[in-house]
This record gives structure tokens, C-alpha cells and sequence, in this order.
């Protein structure tokens, strides 16, 4: 089955339009999951700054999961949230999306991962695998966690954290359904061709 290629957003120093072009460039060229990933911006900010990557992301039919606030993601009716280790409870997560919107949820050891899926999971996120300038990280997790989780769990798992072209080739034989990555495709001086590329890598794993 084709693998899926994660997109999760960072605006680091752009401007918005700059921001948005480049979303827009990673989808109208395959990637095939969007989350936006924000940190430092008010609720407000937040939200207007939701709606206008969903306006792309429904362009491209593409589902758009936003991090970390299930208040945005119903607010903007967007296809889900993502919930990592210090956020909420995974049951509590689930219960206010209701059943219909898709749950993502970080696990980095395999009882976070059988925990997430027993309480409503959809996929996970499973990292960081390599080093990250993006997330403060205390170690990577080692690929023979990765193997264990995919085969503890029946939800879809994304490997994240470090994921770049050349790197792509280890995570062979983890069964992951497919990579999540920030930095390589925002930080892309041509993400056209940067997104292209990971395609390629991960149809080989
Ligand atoms: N969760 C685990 S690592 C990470 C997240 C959100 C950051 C991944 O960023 P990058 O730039 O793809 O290494």
C-alpha cells in the first residue's frame, strides 16, 4: 500500500503568505496527512491561522489535524486533532471529539502506544527517531522500539522526529504506515521537488 507522507507545520520566521505558499506547494505535490503545529500563538491567532491552512487543505481533499487544541479542531470542523505526551488523556481526548474525528496521538514506548489505542487512537506518532532541531527530544527512540510498537498495535503509526531523505531508507521492515516531517519539507528551498523526493524514499520502505 502506498505510504503516507505526514506534513506537520512550523511557520518559523515567515510571514503568513509565505507560510500559506508553502503549505499549499507540499499539497498541491503529494503530501497526503496535514497537521498544523503551532506552539506560540494565541487561541485566536490560532484559529484564523486554522481556517486559512484548511481552505488548502480542503482544496487538495486532504485532512487537515490540528495539535494539541481540540477546541480549534471543532471550532473549524477539522478532520482531527493530534495529542502529545503532556497534553490530555487520551480517553478524555476521544470523548470530547466524539467518534467521528480522527485522534492522533504521540507514543514513544510501547505501553504509551497499546494505552493510546485501548483509549481511542486513530494512528500514532512514534519518535523522535533521529535527532531534531524542532523538538526538544531527552534521546531518539531506536527503531527496534518502532518494530515493537507496530507490532503491539493494530492503529496506523507514523515514525517522526529527524526524518529526512537520506534517512528515510533505515526505517525499513518497522511496518510503519508512513513518516511524519517538519523541518525537511518547511525548511525546503524547493519543496516541490523536496516533497517529490520523500515520496519516492518512502514508496521503497
Ligand atoms: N514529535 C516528535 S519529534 C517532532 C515532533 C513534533 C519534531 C519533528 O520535526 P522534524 O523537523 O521533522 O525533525
Amino acid at each position: 500500500m502506498a505510504k503516507e507522507l505526514y506534513l506537520v507545520t512550523s511557520r518559523y520566521d515567515e510571514n503568513e503568505e509565505t507560510f500559506l505558499e508553502r503549505v499549499n506547494t507540499a499539497c498541491a505535490n503529494g503530501v497526503t496527512f496535514v497537521q498544523l503545529r503551532e506552539k506560540d500563538l494565541t487561541t485566536r491567532a490560532y484559529y484564523e491561522l486554522a481556517i486559512k491552512v484548511k481552505k488548502i487543505t480542503d482544496r487538495y481533499h486532504l485532512p487537515l489535524i490540528i495539535d494539541d487544541r481540540i477546541d480549534i479542531c471543532l471550532a473549524i470542523d477539522a478532520s482531527g486533532a493530534h495529542i502529545g505526551d503532556d497534553e490530555l488523556p487520551v480517553d478524555v481526548a476521544r470523548k470530547l471529539l466524539g467518534p467521528n474525528k480522527i485522534l492522533g496521538v504521540s507514543a514513544k514506548t510501547v505501553a504509551r502506544a497499546v494505552e493510546a489505542e485501548q483509549q481511542g487512537a486513530d494512528y500514532l506518532g512514534t519518535g523522535a527517531m533521529f535527532p531534531t532541531q524542532t523538538k526538544v527530544i531527552t534521546k531518539p527512540t531506536s527503531k527496534q522500539t518502532l518494530k515493537e510498537i507496530t507490532k503491539t498495535v493494530d492503529i496506523p503509526v507514523f515514525a517522526i522526529g529527524g526524518i529526512k531523505e537520506h534517512n528515510i531508507n533505515t526505517l525499513t521492515d518497522t511496518n510503519i504506515v508512513g513518516v511524519a516531517v517538519v523541518s525537511e519539507i518547511m525548511q525546503a528551498p524547493n519543496i516541490a521537488d523536496k516533497v517529490k523526493q520523500l515520496k519516492e524514499a518512502i514508496s521503497l520502505l
